[in-house]
Order: structure tokens, then sequence, then C-alpha cells
């Protein structure tokens, strides 16, 4: 009996292969093929097997559109949230309210992406665009001048700086040229009214929800018809009072201010976030005096004020993250001494406003220093701060990675506002703020591909990471709101670049509302140029991208921001609407049929999102004129302190 052996098999191999002496048919493969698996040892045919269903493996992993196909039935099925009530959602089609809901795509990049585009499901939603219907988720400083500042005219690294230029409504020649170009599609006055009264529509059946489940209450939770707490002082309530004043929402305006007067008390022990409570409920009592002059507003702004100093009193004067408004103690998360360098570097707006309305020193005082010491730390890099920063000795911790997303991004909006609201005259603030910016290009700024995005990444010990939270999306506002003000021009265009790529966040994915965070494509050859992970396609109907729409469209006028917004508030109204009253988050943008509500209505849904969205319908440039309001970070209005020169 021969024994095959692996001299044999390479040379009846070779015999097959090179001789040409036996024919090619189908049969012969088959036989030769297994004859030659019959004589290999069991050894090398477990190796064999062993290495395709490797090969096998790492293909599969390789695919994303099958991995991400895979994994999201598994979470679905997985799904063990506590707050989410998994009910199945039921299509509830409503009439088009508006003809001009299929968002044109001007730009070149636009037109490259809907070429280009990746997954059928997306190709779909995008046809079907035009034909969108909402559908609700059933119950399931330093002052001294320098040279050259003379006339507002002031220097920084060579660029000549005209920080007197500020006229609201007006544009500039190259944005007049932008907007001729893009007039096709232009929402008529009709539907521009029309979308208004869709933004205060979607806000009373917000405040609703709030109304009859969580009056009083912090967070509305829609599905389960209750609510959930975070400091139990009315957190909704307050963030929406300047929401429903700017909507002309006078008898929800009048409710509110009820409870105001008559429930709303801070003397509780209860801890809070310093900085969650100072840009929320300091904030919006601030700028709800600002717009009513009702001194109930003011008292209780003083009041919050007054019980959150405590927090400031630490060895290094950098602030704890926490206070016991009633008791007057504060101390930082158990976990460790630190606070967050966004959180202590972004309550300044609202602490500087109460000095001034109170001319009690205290208060501006505390949040100066703040500054002063964040200026002088050692571990930026080129103007960048890392997240965290210790109470106890006032340094930068966790040095090495850097961000425009969560923890850091609004001490960079926060240097641009603060110098806004002090009539342009801190400098340190805006070089610190330049230099930022200039490190932000140098450092952070890459294009996707195969389309060619701009966006904002992360710096990890030198390692560059091309994730961005959808909280970067403040950035383009900022940008242009310092461009406004007389800034470089070429901040306006990477307002406008990184404004097309928030958009994108949006449009690219299958509900048409973006994920918490995404990871753009940069080497050749991918086909797609955001990728999500898993644990990042939730949406909370966070603000910041029609935010910047909304600087976006009071400095440009071209519409087709307004239309990009339409198209968004269209989208929250398809997913995320709860048709007993209220919004929720969602866990998952990317599948339309299984969006695994969260059960959550945050906040800053009514204080911000809703606010932005309808700023940016409206054509008034008085209705909150930029030139003389500046916004707080949760979207507050509050006023630009007048000249005493
Ligand atoms: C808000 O509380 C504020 O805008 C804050 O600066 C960032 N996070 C939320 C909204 O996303």
């Amino acid at each position: 009996m021969h024994t095959p052996s692996r001299q044999d098999y390479v040379s009846i191999s070779f015999a097959g292969q090179g001789g040409g002496s036996y024919n090619n048919s189908k049969q012969w493969r088959r036989q030769s093929c297994w004859r030659k698996w019959k004589q290999l040892s069991r050894l090398q045919r477990s190796l064999i097997l062993f290495i395709l269903v490797l090969l096998f493996i790492c293909g599969i992993a390789s695919y994303p559109t099958v991995t991400e196909h895979l994994s999201g039935l598994t979470e679905g099925e997985q799904h063990t949230d506590s707050n989410s009530v998994l009910r199945p959602i039921v299509p509830h089609v409503l009439p088009e309210p508006l003809k001009q809901a299929r968002p044109s795509l001007p730009e070149q990049t636009s037109q490259k992406l809907s070429n280009k585009r990746g997954p059928p499901v997306l190709q779909n939603r995008l046809q079907k665009k035009g034909n969108t219907s909402d559908t609700v988720v059933e119950d399931k400083a330093s002052d001294t001048k320098k040279e050259g500042e003379e006339n507002g005219v002031i220097s920084w690294h060579g660029a000549v700086i005209d920080t007197d230029k500020a006229t609201e409504g007006t544009k500039d020649e190259q944005n007049n040229e932008d907007s001729a170009a893009n007039q096709k599609g232009k929402p008529s006055e009709e539907s521009g009214a029309r979308w208004l009264e869709a933004v205060r529509e979607a806000f009373r059946h917000a405040w609703k929800g709030y109304k009859d489940f969580s009056w009083g209450h912090d967070e509305l939770r829609p599905l389960s018809k209750s609510y959930s707490e975070w400091f139990g002082l009315g957190l909704t309530l307050i963030d929406a009072l300047d929401t429903m004043w700017i909507l002309g929402l006078k008898e929800e305006f009048e409710e509110a201010k009820a409870w105001v007067a008559t429930e709303l008390t801070f003397n509780k022990n209860v801890d809070v976030n310093l900085f969650e409570s100072t840009i929320r409920i300091l904030g919006g009592l601030l700028s709800t005096y600002a717009l009513t002059g009702d001194t109930l507003f003011l008292d209780k702004a003083k009041d919050i004020g007054s019980r959150l100093m405590p927090a400031f009193n630490t060895p290094s004067k950098i602030p704890y993250s926490d206070v016991n408004i009633g008791k007057g103690t504060a101390h930082p998360p158990r976990w460790t001494s630190d606070s967050t360098v966004a959180e202590v570097t972004s309550i300044q707006l609202e602490f500087r406003e109460l000095t001034r309305l109170t001319k009690e020193p205290q208060y501006q005082a505390a949040v100066a220093e703040v500054m002063k010491q964040v200026h002088n730390l050692d571990g930026k890099l080129d103007g960048l701060v890392p997240m965290f920063i210790n109470t106890n000795n006032g340094q930068f911790t966790h040095q090495g990675i850097y961000t425009l997303g969560a923890r850091a991004d609004s001490y960079y909006e926060y240097l641009l506002k603060q110098w806004i609201q002090g009539g342009k005259k801190e400098n340190q603030l805006l070089e610190d703020y330049l230099q930022a910016i200039e490190g932000v290009k140098k450092n952070l700024l890459q294009k996707s591909s195969p389309n060619g995005l701009t966006f904002v990444g992360e710096l990890s010990h030198g390692q560059f990471s091309p994730k961005m939270d959808h909280l970067v999306c403040f950035l383009p506002g900022t940008l242009a709101l310092g461009a406004h003000n007389g800034l470089p021009a070429d901040h306006m265009d990477l307002a406008k670049q990184l404004m097309e790529t928030c958009y994108q966040m949006y449009v690219q994915m299958e509900t048409g509302l973006s994920p918490e965070i995404v990871h753009f494509n940069m080497h050749q050859g991918s086909t797609r140029d955001i990728e999500v992970k898993l644990a990042d396609r939730h949406n909370l109907l966070r603000p910041e991208t029609v935010e910047s729409l909304f600087y976006l469209y009071r400095f440009t006028k071209d519409q087709k921001y307004q239309r990009w917004g339409y198209e968004i508030l269209q989208n929250f109204n398809k997913y995320t609407k709860v048709s007993s009253g209220g919004y929720t988050s969602i866990n998952n943008v990317r599948d339309p049929d299984y969006t695994s509500p969260r059960d959550k209505m945050e906040s800053f849904f009514l204080g911000e999102t809703l606010k932005y969205l309808y700023l940016l319908f409206s054509d008034d440039p008085n209705l909150i004129n930029l030139d003389q309001y500046v916004f707080n970070t949760e979207a507050h209005p509050l006023p630009i302190w007048p000249s005493t020169a």
C-alpha cells in the first residue's frame, strides 16, 4: 500500500501544472484536489483548516459594514440600559410641511459625496429626503495697551487684527459672493415663517412632556412618563426660560416664572456640579434677567451665585467640581483631586456678569484668578491645554492629551467670548485664543479620505487620532464669531469647512442624526470618510452643530445653513419625538428601524438646540443682536458690557 508522503504530493503537483499532459477538466481538478487532500497528514490538514478559518475571520473583521451590522444586531439584543425602554417604534406619518426638505449639496465636497455614497441604505435615505415626513417614537487680562492697539487694531504674530470690525446683520464681501452662489433652493419668506413655527411647535411638544410628567424636576423621561433628578432644582425649566422668551411663548414663560417665584429654592442640602449649575442655572437666570429686566431672576441668580462660591476655597484657588449649596461645602469627585480644565475655565462669563450687576468683586476675582493661573501654566502645546488640572497644586495633570472635545472644548470658546464680553480690551485672552487656534491648525487639523473633509482630531502623547466628538462642532460657530469681531479672515474659511464636516456627520448617518463621536478615515483607498464605533452611536439631542449653523447663517446669510438646520429638525422629529410629549435621546443613529430610545430629554435640548434652531431660521438680526449679546456655553445670551470709555 502506497503511503502518501510530502514528496509525492509535490511531484504530482508539478506534473499536473507544468507537464501539460493532463486535460484541465473540472472533474479532474476536483479529483486531483481531493486526492491531494487525502494524501496530507492529519497535522497538515488541521494546520490548513486552521489557517483558512483564520483568514475567513480576518476577512470578515476587516469589512466594516458587515461587522457593524453584526455588532449592531448584537447590541440591540443585549441592550440592558435600565433607562431605556425598548419598545417597537411605530412610524407615524404626518403631512410633509415643506417641499424644500431635500437638501441641496451645492459644494464640491457634497457633490463628491453624493457620487460616492457607501451603503445602499444611506442612498435610499438621501433619495427619500425630498419626501420626508415626521415619525413619532411611540411610547416606548491684562488691560495694558501694546503697540499698534490704537483704534481697535492690534497685531498678533504679524497678523493685523481689526477688532473694531463687527457689524451685525451685514456680510463681508467674500460672504456676499458665497451667498449669491447659494440662492438656489432658498427658503421663501413663507417657508421661513413655517420653519420658525416648526421650532415653536417642537418646543411646545417638548414642554408638554416636561409639564405633564416632570414639572419642577430636572429632566423628563418621556417614555416612562417620569423624571430624573440631577440637582433637584428644576434644571430643564430654568434652562428653558430664555428660550420661551425668545420664541415668544408667553403663556409657557409665565407659568415657568410663577414656579421660579414660588417653588424654586437653593436652600437645599444637595451637591451640585459647579460648571453645570453655573452654565445652566446661573447663566439661565442671568440671561432671563437681561432679556426681561425682571429682578426676580437677578435675585435668584445672586442666591445661586453666592452659594457656588465655596467651590473656590481650595489650596490652589482652582475650584472643586462639586459644591453643597445648602451646607456651603465643596469637594472634588471621590476618586481624584483633579478638576476638568473646560469646567474651571467656562464659568467666567457668568461670574463676571454677576459682579457687574451686583458690584460685588469676589465673583469676577475668583474666576479671573483661574484664568490667570491657566494662562501661566506649563504643559500647553501651542496654546492647546490638557484636560485636567489639580485643585491642590494648580498644575495640569494627565498631560500630553489634546482635544477640542469633551473636557477642553469650552476653554477655547470662553477665551474668545470673555474678550468680546469685556469690550475686546483684555488682550491676554485674545492672544491665548489666537495661539490656540494656530495650535489647532498645526496639530489637530486633518483631511479625510476619500472626500477631503476637514476635521479636528486628537493628539495623545504625540500620536494623532482621527477621532472627533460632536462637541467639537461648536468650533465653526466660535471661529465665525471671532472673524465677525475682526479676527483673521482665514478663521471664517476654516469655520465653513468644519461646518460642512459637522453637517456630513448628520447626513451620512442612516437617521440623518449625528452620533456622539466619529472617526475619520485618512488612508487612501478608503471608501467612506466617516466611521462610527459601536459605543459611539448615540445622539443626546446635542446643540453644537445647529449652534454653529446659526452663527454661519447670521454672518454669511447663506441659506444653505438654514436648510441644513431644517433637515436636522425634521430628523429630530422623525426619530426622537415621543408621542405623549417630549423628545428622547437615542442609542443608535445608524438604524432607522431600531434607534433604541434612551428615555431621557436633556435640559439643553430646550435650553440650546431649539433656541439655536429658532435663531437660525429667523432673519431678524436684532433677535439677540450679536454685537450686544454673547452666548454662554449653554446658549444663554449675556450682555456685552457697555463701553465705559
Ligand atoms: C451643554 O451643557 C453645553 O453646551 C456644554 O458646553 C457642552 N455640553 C452640553 C451640550 O452638548
